[in-house]
Order: structure tokens, then sequence, then C-alpha cells
């Protein structure tokens, strides 16, 4: 079957994307507690819909430099040759390291690679939504998604974005609430019979 829709899983290295997939579509994608485990692309396909779970970008330990710009170059490259058909981009953050990590960037005056992949996915007219991932190590939820929000230029309090950022953690199954919001953008194009295969509580 030809595929007509995808919904891309991006984000740095080690937040979890992987695991996030294998949790929403049950399906054993290759997961790891180091960064770096996924080099390449990696597809898994329900009839015409592709999921797709793109390497992390990002991680400095035993990396060159060259290698982290070439990861970039292939994410920028296949978001760019598959745009028409990607429904929507998932961005997934780790909840409780983003706003340090921005703002290390920021304070260098570089833009922050995370929001750069924001704005290249909004650029492009690709609907992002932000999977704040790892909620299950965070205390003080509230206060940490009003300051992720700001840092994409969302005015906060977070709860007016709930279409948008969806607090979840891949690793104890909490993920409804993106589930919730990839099943309406189906929905958004008449294909309901793919909610099936987006998985909203933990098995
Ligand atoms: N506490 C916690 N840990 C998580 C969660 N989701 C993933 N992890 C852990 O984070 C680590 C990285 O998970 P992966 O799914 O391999 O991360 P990735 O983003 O695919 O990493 P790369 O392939 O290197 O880009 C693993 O040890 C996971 O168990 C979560 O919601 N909470
Ligand atoms: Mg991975």
């Amino acid at each position: 079957m030809s595929i007509n829709h995808e919904i891309i899983f991006a984000g740095r290295s080690n937040v979890g994307k992987s695991s996030l997939i294998r949790r929403l579509t049950g399906k054993n994608v290759r997961t790891g507690r180091r960064p770096g485990v996924t080099r390449k692309p990696v597809h898994v396909a329900f009839k015409d819909l592709l999921i797709t779970d793109l390497p992390g970008y990002g991680f400095l330990h035993g990396v060159s430099g060259d290698v982290q710009e070439s990861i970039k170059d292939s994410i920028v490259h296949y978001v760019e040759a598959n745009c028409d058909r990607i429904l929507c981009a998932v961005q997934v953050i780790d909840t409780g390291a983003f706003c340090e990590i921005v703002d290390r960037w920021s304070e260098r005056g570089e833009i922050p690679v995370d929001i750069e992949l924001f704005e290249f996915l909004c650029d492009l007219d690709i609907d992002v939504i932000i999977a704040a991932n790892k909620i299950d190590l965070v205390k003080n939820r509230d206060s940490a998604l009003d300051q992720i929000v700001e840092r994409f230029d969302l005015l906060p309090p977070w709860k007016q974005w709930i279409d948008v950022i969806a607090p979840i953690s891949a690793k104890k199954g909490d993920v409804s609430a993106l589930s919730g919001i990839v099943r309406t953008r189906l929905h958004e194009i008449g294909r309901d019979d793919l909610f099936r295969h987006i998985r909203t509580s933990k098995r």
C-alpha cells in the first residue's frame, strides 16, 4: 500500500522518542539508556500511515561535531523531502531538562536546536505537537510546563495550549494527552479507522 500520511517523531537524543512510539503503537522499536540509539529513520506502518522515529540530535559524548551536524542535516533533509505527506510532527522534549538546555544556548547567543527545529517545522506549515515527556520525573509540573511554552513563544499558562503541548510519560504509560491530540488530527482527515493503532492507555 502506498503511504499517504506520516507522523514524525523528532527531538534531542535520549528524550524518549522511541519509547514513546513503542508505547503508542505497541511496536517494538529499539530504545536504550544511552543517547544515540536511533541513528537512521525507523518506520512503523499501519495501512497508508507511516510513523517515523527520527534520530535524536544534540548528544555530545563520544560523538564528533561532524556526526552531529550530519544527523541534523539528515533530519532537515528527511522532513523537506516528505513534507507533503506529514500530517503532524511530534517534537519530544525532556520536560525536566528542557529549559536549562535552551537557556544555556540562548545565553551563549545561539539559537537552541529545539527552538530551531520547532521554527523550521512551523515554517514548512507542519503541525507541531510538543510531547513533554518524562513528566514522571518533574515535581512542579504546571510551573515547568508554563516555562516551556514560554520558550516556544507561546503565552502561558500552558493549559491554553492543550492541543499543542501534551505532558506525558512514555515510561509509566501515561500518554493519553498525546494520543488524544494525534487522534484528533486523524479524525480531521477522516481517518478514525487508524485510531486503534494509536493507543491511549497503558498495556
Ligand atoms: N523516567 C522516564 N524515563 C523515560 C521516559 N521515556 C523514556 N525514558 C527513558 O529514556 C531513555 C531513552 O529512551 P529512548 O526512547 O531510547 O530515547 P530516544 O529519544 O529514542 O533516544 P535516541 O534514539 O538516542 O535519539 C531510556 O532509558 C528510557 O527508558 C519517561 O517518560 N520517563
Ligand atoms: Mg531512539
